[in-house]
């Protein structure tokens, strides 16, 4: 599509979702600047005046997954569990006597929950070099069968990189890989520390190498299996590893046109943005915007290549900067699922888009806009559709812009309540000429019913991710991953 013509369309998009928040948001502006993060998420979710977009970096300071700069990644979570104050169904018998003093055993039972059963061990095998030499550039692997929430990678006592997906590789600088260049000659402690969701340490992992950057460069790994004790689980690997298997075929009232669960795939990152043995270009069934098409904002590039892969059954949109030809980047992405018939310009009128996804960790500066876009790329008179939409670390929205609407702000805006980020979820657009339907996890985020304002053209679905609207100034450390389970796409039967 033209890009101009959908840069132009999002940015008076973009202002029209502002100005449509502002308008559900009501006038109490002023009351923003002291509202904080969650709260103010729950002010919206509750209807209260809220502008839920002015708060986003109040969120991002308040967030645990802030990421403080690219070798300075989130500690694991504390585990504070507040010892709670007893359950009052434990004296239940007189309410006339609600001293506290007179039931004083009570506080031990707290100790249970402060003793949970020892956490699984996870076995790890740590493909760290094994040289006892290393110089160039060294690939470091944590390897796990059972589930890791992440693991924390340290080099001589500093964490330098926290990877939340598996494989769990060292991500340093160039990606992927240990530069020994950037650690002096001599002796060097790696460690690597697997912890679960929630923030149980599972495992460790650590080893003394010597570094020498004047020997000829190491080559790859042989890996060492330091395998630890271990409670034996089965390996949860499957074709859709997310709990919730890919629907295959016909459903009451839709024809599936559509299904991609990514099983048995494998293309990894390219080497460069426009590398043409990396994402979309391998595939038939998927395409992207091309680089070096700009986002919405335009500080954002648009790099299938260096963004997107697929690998242990899942998609996976890497949002990150790094430098491109000597420029340092913004990366984003939009992949567009290609119906099989349809016609090049891949739409169709009416139909029902589900995707499986999960955006593991909260991060800053970066928004999903999943949406069908009209195929006239007349907007806003053809409207468009957008779900999920939010900030990487804020809330689900679903947006219905009106057929025929003269300014971006005729819409039907729904907060999902749900965070973008965290869980595993499924999220379904069912789009009728009677009904528009937004749907989370199975429940109902929104539902706009109105004919006469319900898009009536045909629309093409893009899983398009870009800048914040609300971020002017990008900063280079901020990345995060978004994971595709499956995409699955009916037409009206
Ligand atoms: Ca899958």
């Amino acid at each position: 599509m033209p890009k101009t013509a959908t840069f132009t369309s999002f940015l008076l998009f973009c202002a029209g979702v502002m100005t449509a928040v502002f308008i559900t948001a009501g006038a109490s502006a002023s009351r923003s600047s002291t509202c904080r993060g969650r709260l103010c998420e729950e002010a919206a979710v509750a209807g209260k005046k809220t502008n839920v977009r002015k708060n986003l970096s109040a969120k991002s300071r308040s967030s645990k997954y802030l990421v403080a700069s690219r070798y300075k990644r989130r500690k694991p979570p504390v585990t504070t569990t507040t010892t709670t104050t007893p359950t009052t169904t434990t004296t239940p018998t007189t309410t006339t006597t609600p001293t506290t003093t007179t039931t004083p055993t009570t506080t031990t039972t707290p100790t249970t929950t402060t003793t949970p059963a020892p956490p699984p061990l996870a076995q790890l095998s740590f493909d760290s070099p094994t040289s006892s030499t290393l110089s160039g550039s060294v690939k470091w692997t944590v390897s796990s069968p059972v589930a890791v929430d992440h693991v924390d990678f340290a080099i001589d006592g500093a964490v330098k990189w926290t990877e939340h997906y598996a494989p769990y590789v060292f991500n340093g600088d160039p990606d992927g890989v240990l530069d020994t260049k950037t650690l002096a000659n001599g002796q060097h402690t790696l460690k690597a520390d697997a912890f679960s969701a929630a923030g149980t340490k599972l495992a460790t992992f650590s080893k003394t190498v010597s570094v020498d950057n004047t020997a000829p460069a190491t080559t790859t790994t042989t890996p060492t299996t330091t395998t630890t004790t271990t409670t034996t689980a089965p390996p949860p690997s499957s074709a859709d590893s997310s709990g919730e298997s890919m629907p295959v075929g016909d459903m009451s009232g839709w024809h599936q046109v559509f299904a991609d669960n990514f099983a048995g795939e494998n293309v990894p990152l390219g080497s460069t943005c426009g590398d043409a043995n990396a994402f979309p270009h391998t595939l038939s069934n998927w395409s992207a915007y091309p680089y070096p098409w700009k986002g919405t904002p335009t500080w954002g590039t648009y790099c299938p290549e260096r963004t997107t892969s697929i690998h242990d059954g899942l998609m996976d949109i890497w949002l990150h900067s790094e430098s491109v030809n000597g420029t340092m980047l913004h990366l984003i992405d939009a992949a567009l699922p290609k119906i099989a018939g349809a016609p090049s310009t891949n739409g169709q009128l009416y139909g029902r888009y589900v995707v499986r996804f999960q955006q593991p960790t909260s991060f800053p500066q970066y928004h999903l806009s999943w949406l069908l876009w009209p195929n006239s790329e007349t907007w806003p008179r053809d409207g468009e559709i957008d779900y999920p939409e939010g900030d990487t670390n804020g809330n689900i929205w679903g947006f219905m812009h009106w057929q025929n609407a003269t300014s971006g702000g005729q819409q039907d805006a729904y907060n999902a309540g749900t965070s973008v980020y965290g869980a595993w979820h499924t999220a379904v657009i069912e789009w009728l000429p009677s009904r528009v339907t937004f749907l989370l996890d199975g429940r109902v985020v929104g539902s706009s019913t109105d004919p006469s304002k319900i898009p009536s053209t045909p629309m093409h679905f893009v899983i398009q991710n870009g800048g914040s609207f609300g971020v002017s100034t990008p900063d280079n450390t901020s990345q995060g991953h978004i994971l595709i389970d499956w995409v699955a796409i009916y037409a009206r039967a």
